[in-house]
């Protein structure tokens, strides 16, 4: 049976200013101490600094072990005893590394991280590039003849019927009997052989999962020597025709992007206060999040399954131009990372799209191939979730019909305003309207990012740039626009808090200010207006369709 160690807590720390060669320098000192998960970057003495952490503590284990980092940044190594067992090349994205731990006694584990950029995360990303450990870190021993994972899939949310794809790893060679539980009842007993199998059955008392009834299950499958949980939720996302549908009932989704961000915290916020997001967020009446622009952490799924969030998810990669966009090994990661994350967060009733490279160069007919790649490297894992991209190339974007939804992200009213301008509110109806005649009508439409800055406490009389009046203003007239058209699946404003960009790339001290809390949470004037709007304008309520 399993025995799951929880690795959270203090570790020794130290951190060099070099660059990363993969190897262990020789006569390194610890001479600090951390908490993992947390960033070493955000607090001095290495605020600002770019080079490696190194971050080592004791465990005691034995036998054939589970490693799981749910998440770093920006890219690690792992040591057990001194020797490499796995690599964390792309930040944000969680990773698992089986491996022989040796005899049960103690261990060293060291994990040296990178804040250094690479050719996943480059520096012109409009968000800061934090080093640290972002999310939980467990060890897990397990059987050698174990499961490596179980997907759920519902086939049909009427009946409760759900589907079950249930992988050993590669020493299973017998034939064992698999007894399936669900709600700690035992449902089906199953014979289980070779390293894939796939099973059907209908939930008994099965209750659907949406945003206002966000009921989850808990499936357990138990083999001689081994045992694997999973919560699920049952639920349908689908698309017909222009509409996205939840559970047959026509869905609009209302909300935020949003980066995983905070002052003291950078990458690695407490639990505690993404659940503190996710209640703002739900009292204010909106019902999604887009996670930008990278995988989210498994404490933020968890939290988003239970309290009935709808989360767009995607890869990292953020207007990555050519020489890099056009290099085999940018597709070749892109579809790495889309596998890795479908795979990893399969079952996630709060995920309903897949999403990456955000704001690519679309316009160019030679990213059709890109686009294509990553949309296949997800349906290789899911086929049951829509795929997209965020673009910002409008009536020139020529992947559109390579996507299931079309997403754009315009700034008309904030970007592009004539300088004797007073106001540019007045572009937005029309500019909006240019956009979506652009867009295919056989597809849902939604715009992933649109709003305006504001300095938090910034207060006008005439309503200038900047000033809280202008962000609501501009605010007020896209909910406007965007809830009275029925064209619109959704709406996610750019975006939930204020958050840490580059350093020195003109934002008002370092932050992207377009946040409707800024990045203490505290509510700028839009955040009112916004759940007025929602209110006036029913928009997230559920729109009763066809079953
Ligand atoms: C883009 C981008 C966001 C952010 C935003 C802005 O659309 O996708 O990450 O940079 O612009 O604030 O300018």
């Amino acid at each position: 049976m399993r025995n799951c160690m929880d690795l959270n807590g203090i570790w020794d720390f130290t951190f060099l200013e070099q660059d990363f060669d993969g190897s262990i320098p020789a006569g390194l000192k610890y001479e600090s101490a951390l908490s993992v998960p947390g960033c070493f970057d955000v607090a001095a003495p290495w605020f600002g600094k770019r080079g490696v952490g190194f971050y080592r503590r004791k465990v005691y284990a034995g036998g054939l072990v589970q490693l799981s980092i749910d998440g770093l940044g920006i890219a690690g190594e792992i040591f057990w005893d001194g020797k490499n067992v796995g690599s964390c090349p792309y930040a944000y994205m969680p990773e698992k590394f089986t491996f022989e731990a040796g005899e049960r006694t103690w261990h060293e584990l060291l994990i040296m991280v990178s804040n250094q950029y690479n050719k996943v995360f480059f520096p012109f990303y409009d968000f800061y590039a934090f080093g640290g450990i972002f999310g939980d870190v467990t060890l897990e021993e397990i059987p050698k003849d174990h499961l490596e994972w179980v997907r759920i899939t519902t086939l049909d949310h009427r009946t409760g019927l759900i589907g079950l794809k249930v992988r050993a790893n590669r020493f299973f060679r017998k034939e064992e009997e698999l007894e399936i539980r669900i709600d700690g009842k035992a449902v089906k007993s199953e014979r289980f052989s070779g390293r894939e199998r796939e099973y059907q059955l209908k939930v008994p008392h099965f209750r659907l999962w949406s945003p206002e009834n966000p009921n989850l299950h808990q499936l357990e499958l138990r083999l001689k020597n081994d045992r694997l949980e999973e919560t699920f939720g049952i639920r349908k996302i689908e698309i017909r025709g222009q509409k996205l549908l939840l559970n047959g009932n026509e869905l609009h989704l209302m909300g935020y992007n949003r980066h995983e961000s905070h002052p003291q915290f950078g990458a690695a916020m407490p639990p505690a206060l993404m659940a503190a997001d996710l209640q703002m967020l739900k009292d204010q009446g909106s019902n999604f999040i887009r996670g930008s622009h990278y995988p989210q952490r498994e404490s933020f799924l968890k939290l988003c399954d239970k309290l009935g969030v709808l989360v767009w998810e995607e890869t990292l990669g953020w207007d990555v131009k050519p020489p890099e966009l056009f290099s085999r090994d940018f597709l070749r990661r892109q579809k790495d990372q889309a596998r890795k994350l479908a795979a990893i967060h399969y079952n996630h009733p709060c995920i309903i799209i897949w999403a990456a490279m955000n704001e690519t160069e679309s316009q160019l007919p030679r990213v059709r191939s890109i686009i294509k790649g990553v949309y296949d490297a997800y349906r290789e894992i899911d086929t049951t979730r829509p795929i997209t991209f965020a673009s910002n190339k409008y009536e020139k974007d020529v992947c559109m019909d390579l996507v299931d939804l079309v997403a754009m992200n315009p700034y008309p009213g904030w970007g592009g305003i004539c300088w004797e301008e007073v106001s540019g509110i007045h572009h937005v109806e029309p500019r909006f309207a240019e956009i979506e005649a652009a867009v295919p009508k056989n597809k849902p439409y939604m715009i992933s990012e649109t709003g305006g800055s504001a300095i938090y406490g910034e207060h006008d009389p005439y309503r200038a740039r900047w000033s809280e009046e202008y962000q609501a203003d501009l605010i007020k007239e896209i909910c406007r626009v965007v809830f009275s058209n029925p064209r619109y699946c959704g709406l996610s404003i750019w975006h939930f808090s204020d958050a840490k960009s580059y350093i020195n790339g003109g934002r008002v001290v370092g932050l992207n200010d377009k946040g409707v809390l800024d990045r203490y949470r505290r509510p700028k004037m839009a955040w009112e207006v916004i759940r007025n709007a929602i209110r006036e304008y029913q928009f997230t309520s559920p729109k009763k369709g066809k079953k």
